[in-house]
């Protein structure tokens, strides 16, 4: 009994890396916009902690488009990649490289799986649609904690 639960194990580990998302990815969910058209970002604050790795679903339950930008924010971090899923939740597209802004029209959700790599506090975010900044669309980020390798 007990080889094939290791096998089994095994096989799910070997599952986890062949996603590319890692065995460790911590999920956290924001919302930009909310489905009664509301200029927010849900939560409007997000922390990350340096030596982990985060899996960031973004989500834009609203009729229309938002962003979910800040330009500190992508220099703080390193992004493995972004997915993009279809309506069946099939992923269709992935982005690798830097990226600091993403566009997300209705009823889109988007992955982003990076590194944190530099702290920051309260990095700006803010959605630069028409006047949706001014409406009330901004947030912050804060990444904090000591380098996985310090003392
Ligand atoms: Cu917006």
């Amino acid at each position: 009994m007990r080889p094939i639960i290791a096998l089994v194990l095994f096989s799910l580990a070997n599952l986890c890396f062949a996603t590319g998302e890692g065995p460790r990815a911590i999920e956290v969910k924001v919302s930009v916009g909310t489905e009664d058209g509301k200029m927010v970002f849900i939560p409007d604050h997000l922390e990350f902690e340096r030596g982990k790795h985060y899996k960031l679903v973004i989500h834009n339950p609203s009729n229309e488009d938002h962003y979910f930008s800040s330009d500190a924010f992508g220099t703080h971090i390193h992004t493995n990649k972004v997915e993009v899923a279809d309506k069946s939740g099939k992923t269709i597209v992935e982005v690798h490289g830097a990226v600091h802004a993403l566009e997300l029209k209705p009823g889109a959700t988007a992955e982003w799986f990076f590194y944190p790599m530099r702290n920051g506090e309260n990095m700006k975010l803010y959605c630069h649609k028409g006047d949706h900044e001014e409406k009330g669309m901004v947030g912050t980020i804060t990444i904090f904690g000591k380098a996985p390798f310090s003392k």
